[in-house]
């Protein structure tokens, strides 16, 4: 049990999205995952994973800054500590490094990896066990143009890939996207939950306005329409609307999830293990936000397979997801850089099996895809 830390290495992966992905903020057409791999003195190696959506568009962190931040801060730290310490080796880095917590996400989840395969039992049996094996999944409608995107929800209803869809919209004048989102939800009727991301672009008089057109057409949930940082907005808005609201980018942490509730918020919450710093972290947060009586919510920073993966090991020990989870980031790729890609069935996905994450790098793929 005394392995130490003998290496680490980020390494930047650029994989092409299926199809263009239209947020408020930008649109992504190629995903960058950060790959992180610690190796330890008895030659086992832990993966881990940070990623963020276009560049520095979706929050403060980067690809190319998680890359540094790892080489050159947390790598000197951590070379030569023991690799099972993780809860000390989390407390170094935090008093060490502010912020930074898609970083420390990546190092958390490849120390868990390793330790799992250390003990020869899944990332999920770390946390105390899972409770569901297989963890529903909605897919994300983003194309930008509605008869695609009913043509799309359409196809993955047949298939019984999803049955939720989330919508992104507020890059467009409001009542477009109403129009867009109404037109949607009128095709799929009542198969399908459909909700919208409006990722922080309206100002709380057009969210007012907006919720009522959408609570109207039949959406059965809003995520994150106004700024992030205005906490008093979202905590008016979900005690106006009987239509709830679900917490993205204004709830990173535990602490941030306390001082929304304690604002008087009700809804939902998105849990992300990048934005929390990994997936201890983010269960943190998932018990506050139970004893706050908020749902909960599985999030993705559309990550790869090992990102969802260490998401999927956390959701999976949670009793209840009210709102399921977003799981779908492989599926928004096109390719993959793991031996054996996740198993998206019956509107969810399966949690891998095997030791750790469950999941294995196809070197071929990593050495085809990683930045030159
Ligand atoms: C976000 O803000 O929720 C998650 C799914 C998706 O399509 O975009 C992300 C980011
Ligand atoms: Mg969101």
């Amino acid at each position: 049990m005394s392995a130490i830390i003998q290496s680490i290495e980020a390494v930047l992966v650029d994989i092409p999205t299926i199809r263009p992905h239209k947020l408020s903020m930008t649109t992504l057409g190629v995903q960058t995952m950060v790959i992180v791999r610690i190796k330890d003195s008895d030659g086992l190696e832990g993966l881990g994973e940070a990623t963020t959506i276009g560049g520095l568009a979706y929050g403060p962190e980067s690809p190319e800054s998680v890359k540094l931040t790892i080489d050159t801060y947390f790598k000197p730290q951590l070379i030569g500590q023991l690799a099972n310490n993780i809860n000390t080796l989390r407390v170094m880095l935090d008093r060490s490094s502010r912020g930074n917590n898609l970083a420390k996400s990546a190092i958390e989840t490849a120390l868990l990896d390793l330790l799992g395969k250390r003990l020869n039992q899944p990332l999920s049996a770390l946390l105390g066990g899972a409770i569901h094996q297989h963890i529903p999944v909605l897919w994300t409608l983003a194309s930008g143009d509605t008869a695609k995107d009913i043509d799309e929800a359409k196809t993955l209803i047949t298939a019984k890939r999803h049955c939720d869809f989330k919508l992104k919209i507020g890059s467009r004048p409001l009542m477009d996207d109403v129009r867009h989102v109404a037109a949607i939800k009128a095709a799929v009727g009542d198969q399908a939950s459909v909700r919208v991301d409006v990722n922080q672009a309206w100002d709380e008089a057009t969210a007012a306005k907006g919720m009522a057109e959408l609570q109207a057409a039949g959406i059965d949930l809003v995520e994150q329409p106004t700024p992030m940082k205005d906490f008093a907005a979202l905590a008016r808005l979900s005690s106006k609307f009987h239509i709830p609201i679900l917490a993205d980018e204004a709830v990173a942490d535990a602490t941030d999830m306390y001082k929304l509730a304690a604002e008087g918020f009700s809804g939902a919450v998105a849990m992300k293990i990048a934005k929390a710093g990994g997936p201890l972290r983010a269960l943190e947060q998932a018990a506050v936000a139970k004893a706050a009586g908020i749902g909960l919510y599985g999030g993705t920073l559309l990550e790869g397979t090992i990102g969802t993966a260490a998401s999927l090991h956390a959701w999976s020990t949670l009793e209840t997801l009210q709102w399921g989870t977003e799981m779908f980031g492989p599926l928004l790729m096109k390719d993959d850089i793991v031996v054996r890609s996740l198993n998206f069935h019956d509107n969810g996905v399966d949690l891998p099996a095997g030791p750790g994450l469950g999941v294995e790098i196809d070197e071929d793929k990593l050495a085809e895809y990683r930045r030159k």
